[in-house]
């Protein structure tokens, strides 16, 4: 087995400054082998009026949100809203979908999202369902990707900062979320000092329904106290075993960047997900109460919260065979499993070699009992028993790998800002190409899985000064693409990206062009304030609620003139777009709102909540640029003083003459809410 040159630990004070003496190596004169420019062009330029070969997914980061773009050519496609609220289409604003933000922690408007995850089928991304975590509220929401919309934002408990997570299994049968913090699970009021004894590390397995999509946790495990930073999934051979790293298995709680860089070794846990659904099948869980939100957008359209009470959790002691610990350098970071199956790659951030793991000899060495101990339970591999090799002088600070599914692996260095390929035959470097700057993940379209498409890596980098022209203190995030298809790495593209994307996906573009939605359905409109034609418009008072069932179409709004609102009415727009043709959607917007405005897709119905502040005339307005006439799509609405005269009036079809006396007059006081959910309040 092949030995490391050096052992010796990368000096913290490297890893903290690593990013200045990187920025110091990488001048712009080393802008080594950008092709050549001309080369370089051609195949990134998509004509007008052409489309990319792939959709790519990237994670917004601490923006909260999906980005979706064509690759080669770095086009932004779409801005998908997740778990931060979108003012651009009222994500999170409108009544409809505020429930999708509800946690056990109430309405939770942000996240911190890092891992996108193409759903998968016999392990080749499937194109069907696009998962991704939410780090600082625990949470996992799946995308549909025939709308490229959120659907469903599932919460963890027991977690803090979801960070290894959603990283899905061969067929979907689970998405896993680690706890990158741990935490007194359940939540608890003890000593921080009391970390050792009372804190715990819990990995969470989520089951996905192969019809639906819907989640739902299955079971917890409840390990020791370390820092479970990333997963990846078994597969081919492999299949059944979800593998985690873990730092900190100092269990040092403070100033971890010298507490928790004490040990020569930290682990990846190898988790036997099926030898935990036997345990669980044989009532070794134990039931423990645990409050979380499941939210899910229903058939009408309308987010509503279910509440979770209790999770199954399982002790690694409780369940022989569940979980094996293997030693790995120096707090590794990522952990990627080839598209064979057999090696498990670890990213040992502080590392001097990158370490290869046999799933093969993983096995052997459970069956022949080569442990070097044991910690609460768990057995410890010995480190040369699952060694497949190192990869010797790759670089420094090795993250993340990727393959491209012809015997190469891809590996991203943060300290020395480069990718370097070696070969998983004989883990020799290959090739290495330098990016710009300080690279975290790599992306191969489908390079996690057991079929990458190969074609292209993306470099997804942190730090981009000197780059672009400069915007202030404050930089866009970087990616760029590399033609991964020679013996050599080329640098072909640079492109700004929103947010700070960490991981991507990406997958052929056909897989999914032609199954997007192109409009809802009017006929098959469920909201229950939908209005589908222009006759059944209407203004309702129930008590100090007003329900404006307004609808949209080029160029008016019905009805677009309203009076008898009285200060400190609570006023629900509900707007339905009427139209039925593709991308022409309606906005609305009016004075004063404290929210965002709506957008309403064809066929759709949208509610924007507008408590009047002052006495006047205000108007409302649509704001997308619909037709010619899109500046005449206008309105107002009239605010009285409290206990006014002016009567309930607007001018819908059937109401044109103003004297229209109220539709319910029921005089009752109801909640100022209309769409399910405790977070739509
Ligand atoms: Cu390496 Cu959150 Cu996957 Cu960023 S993480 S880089
Ligand atoms: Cu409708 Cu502009």
């Amino acid at each position: 087995m092949s030995r490391p040159a050096f052992r010796g630990r990368v000096p913290v004070a490297l890893v903290i400054i690593g990013c200045g003496i990187v920025l110091g190596a990488c001048s712009r004169a080393g802008a080594s082998r950008v092709g050549d420019t001309g080369d370089a062009a051609e195949k990134v330029y998509v004509a007008p009026g052409k489309y990319d070969e792939f959709y790519a997914f990237f994670s917004g980061g601490f923006d909260g949100q999906v980005g979706v773009y064509g690759l080669p050519s770095g086009r932004l496609l779409k801005h998908v809203p997740v778990f931060s609220q979108n003012s651009e289409n009222g994500w999170g604003y409108s009544e409809q979908t505020k429930p999708m933000l509800a946690t056990s922690y109430g309405f939770v408007p942000w996240d911190d999202a890092h891992h996108p995850e193409l759903s998968q089928t016999r392990g080749v991304p499937d194109g069907r369902w696009l998962f991704i975590n939410g780090n600082n509220t625990p949470r996992i929401a799946r995308l549909d990707l025939t709308r490229f919309e959120t659907e469903e934002i599932l919460e963890i408990p027991n977690s803090a900062g979801n960070h290894s997570s959603p990283f899905v299994t061969e067929n979907n049968e689970y998405v896993v979320a680690g706890t990158r913090f741990s935490v007194p699970a359940p939540q608890r009021d003890v000593s921080i000092e009391n970390y050792k004894q009372d804190f715990s590390g819990v990995l969470s397995f989520v089951r996905v329904d192969s019809a639906t999509g819907h989640m739902a946790i299955a079971f917890q495990i409840r390990m020791p106290g370390f820092d479970y930073d990333l997963s990846h999934s078994g597969k081919g051979p492999s299949h059944g075993w979800s593998f985690f790293t873990s730092y900190n298995s100092e269990e040092g709680n403070s100033k971890l960047e010298v507490s928790a860089s004490q040990n020569d070794k930290d682990y990846i846990a190898a988790i036997n997900w099926m030898t935990a659904e036997k345990c669980v099948a044989q009532n070794k869980a134990v039931q423990e109460p645990a409050r979380y939100a499941h939210n899910l957008i229903g058939d009408d359209g309308i987010a509503r919260t279910e509440w979770g009470s209790s999770v199954k959790m399982l002790t690694p002691t409780a369940c022989p065979g569940l979980v094996y610990y293997l030693p790995t350098p120096k707090s590794p970071h990522g952990v990627d499993v080839d598209p064979s199956g057999e090696f498990i790659v670890a990213g040992g951030k502080l590392a001097t070699v990158i370490p290869v793991h046999s799933f093969s000899k993983m096995q052997r060495a459970i069956a022949d009992r080569a442990f070097s101990g044991e910690i609460h339970g768990i057995p410890v591999l010995k480190y040369e028993a699952t060694m497949a090799g190192e990869v010797q002088n790759p670089g420094l600070g090795p993250l993340h790998t990727e393959f491209d599914g012809k015997g190469n692996a891809y590996t991203s260095m943060f300290l020395s800002s480069e990718i370097v390929k070696w070969s998983l035959k004989d883990f020799k470097v290959l090739d290495r190409a330098p990016t710009y700057y300080s690279v975290g993940h790599l992306m191969i379209p489908g390079g996690d899985s057991r079929k990458p498409w190969g074609k292209y890596a993306l470099a997804l980098n942190k730090i981009t000064k000197d780059r672009y022209l400069p915007t202030g203190p404050e930089l866009t995030q970087s990616a760029q693409l590399y033609d991964i298809s020679g013996d050599r790495m080329k640098l072909l593209l640079d492109f700004p990206t929103i947010g700070e994307p960490h991981y991507a996906q990406a997958l052929p573009a056909e897989m999914l062009r032609d199954r997007q939605l192109k409009m809802y359905s009017l006929k098959d409109n469920k909201d229950p304030y939908a209005v589908k034609s222009e006759m059944k418009t209407r203004v309702e008072r129930q008590g100090k609620v007003v329900h404006v069932l307004m609808t949209s179409v080029r160029s008016h709004f019905m009805p677009d003139k309203i009076e008898g609102i009285q200060l400190g009415d609570t006023v629900f727009f509900h707007l339905t777009n009427l139209e039925q043709d593709w991308d022409v959607p309606h906005g609305f917007a009016v004075t004063g709102a404290n929210n965002a405005e709506l957008l309403m897709m064809p066929g759709q119905t949208r509610t924007l909540m507008w408590v009047p502040q002052r006495v006047g005339v205000f108007p409302f307005y649509c704001t997308d640029f619909c037709s010619a006439l899109h500046q005449e799509m206008q309105g107002y609405v009239r605010v009285s003083p409290r206990g006014s005269k002016v009567e309930l009036i607007w001018n819908s079809p059937t109401h044109k003459s103003w004297k229209v006396p109220q539709l319910q007059a029921s005089g009752e006081e109801h909640e100022a809410s209309t769409h399910g959910g405790e977070a739509g309040r």
